[in-house]
């Protein structure tokens, strides 16, 4: 045990809390597993921001709970059962990706401009029955690349929608600022519990640095922590959620095969984020089918607008939004119709059309959208590589949602 070098969580442990009382750790690699109390855990999940000993017994005993033997005594118990493990810090907690999306420049946080960041999440263990949709930020790239999608300002949008006038993606592009980051590093083995972590913190980091995060998932499971970390910066925003599903759905199962390592998943995600203060409305947009048969909302939060109402054309979206408040969009390539999209591990009958997304996205253009994702891509049910097509068309209409200045209120 060093006292001056810092030390942070193994990747490899899950924490879960028993009853107040107890709480269960288990180390994935030497699968031994430990009954801890509220204090210990409290010391451990410090950790989940490297520190030394030092800084984390000047913020433990603060507050006079523990003698400084009995601190000493848990770290080096910690440290021995690889609990705790030397930091490398955070250098390599997104690595630059095999080329940037578009050919934009890589992101540089020594600018202090807004600007859009692309960050691909490369995680799908959020959906325990097909975890294949974490190739899908590489798949997308490079589908872009084969196509010389580049951003210039003499691209021809109108090929992607003539009824879009893409005013603010062509500022973007004259202003430079649209950047790549990379892909958030993912080691298979590790917890879900640290990878939902990682997301977290790569999005407080953008955050922090006047950047807008656009992110390539993954399933839908990493869309919490970013919603989580948007919560930090903005006191009440709104969430637009394109999905055919409500994602609020909880099932037996759900603990019973998750080796222990009990959080949200892909479809119930949308639970966590209604219990999150920060977030006004959820504007579920585009559900349909049996398996919203006996649905249930769970919350005065939630607002669904029904894939019917939309093919319907019942729905004015500048009537139902009618409050100015920020707007995070979580778009799932599944609210659309399987006719247009066979890669995605959940697609649900009688979806939305191109023409319908599209023109619900230009009525949103008025909104001050503060961060999207795109999930679900399943690259490798994507036979005729429509998905992703789609998706491709679905990403330069969002970046053409995002400001690329935000005018301070006088
Ligand atoms: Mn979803």
């Amino acid at each position: 045990m060093l006292e001056n070098v810092k030390y942070t969580t193994s990747s490899y442990i899950v924490l879960v809390a028993q009853n107040n009382k107890t709480y269960q750790l288990k180390h994935l690699i030497t699968r031994k597993v430990f009954g801890i109390n509220p204090k210990v855990a409290s010391i451990i999940k410090g950790f989940d921001t490297a520190q030394t000993i030092k800084e984390s017994y000047a913020s433990c005993s603060s507050n006079k709970t523990i003698s400084e033997t009995a601190y000493y005594e848990k770290i080096n118990f910690l440290v021995s059962h690889k609990v705790l493990v030397l930091s490398e810090d955070d250098e390599h907690l997104v690595q630059p990706s095999e080329h940037n999306f578009f050919n934009s420049p890589s992101l540089d946080f020594t600018n202090p401009k807004r600007e859009i960041a692309f960050l691909g999440v490369p995680f799908g263990n959020g959906n325990r029955k097909d975890h294949r949709c974490y190739e899908s930020p590489k798949y997308i790239r490079a589908y872009a690349k084969s196509h010389n999608c580049h951003l210039t300002i003499d691209k021809h949008f109108e090929a992607i929608s003539s009824i879009i006038d893409f005013k603010k993606l062509k500022a973007h592009i004259s202003h430079n600022s649209i950047k790549d980051w990379g892909d958030l590093y993912i080691n298979i083995d590790e917890s879900k519990q640290k990878t939902y972590a990682n997301i977290y913190k790569s999005i407080k980091q953008l955050l922090q640095h006047n950047k807008v995060p656009f992110v390539l998932g993954g399933d839908h499971s990493i869309s919490f922590p970013i919603i989580k970390a948007l919560g930090e910066q903005y006191k009440r925003f709104n969430v637009i959620h394109f999905d055919a599903h409500l994602d609020t759905y909880e099932r037996l199962d759900d603990t019973l095969y998750t080796s222990g390592d009990m959080t949200h998943n892909h479809g119930n995600f949308i639970t966590s984020c209604l219990k999150q203060d920060s977030v006004a409305t959820i504007y579920h947009v585009g559900v349909r089918g049996v398996v919203n048969a006996d649905m249930g909302l769970k919350s005065k939060k939630q607002q669904v607008i029904w894939a019917d109402q939309i093919m319907n054309e019942e729905v004015n979206f500048e009537q139902i939004i009618s409050n100015d408040l920020p707007v995070y969009i979580t778009f799932d390539i599944d609210v659309f119709d399987p006719v247009y999209v066979s890669g995605t591990a959940t697609p649900v009958i009688n979806g939305l059309h191109y023409s319908h997304v599209n023109r619900i996205l230009k009525t949103l253009a008025h909104l001050n959208v503060i961060g999207v994702d795109l999930v679900e891509v399943n690259p490798s049910l994507d036979s005729d590589e429509l998905t992703v097509d789609l998706a491709l068309n679905v990403i330069f209409m969002l970046m053409n949602l995002i400001d690329d200045a935000v005018l301070e209120p006088v």
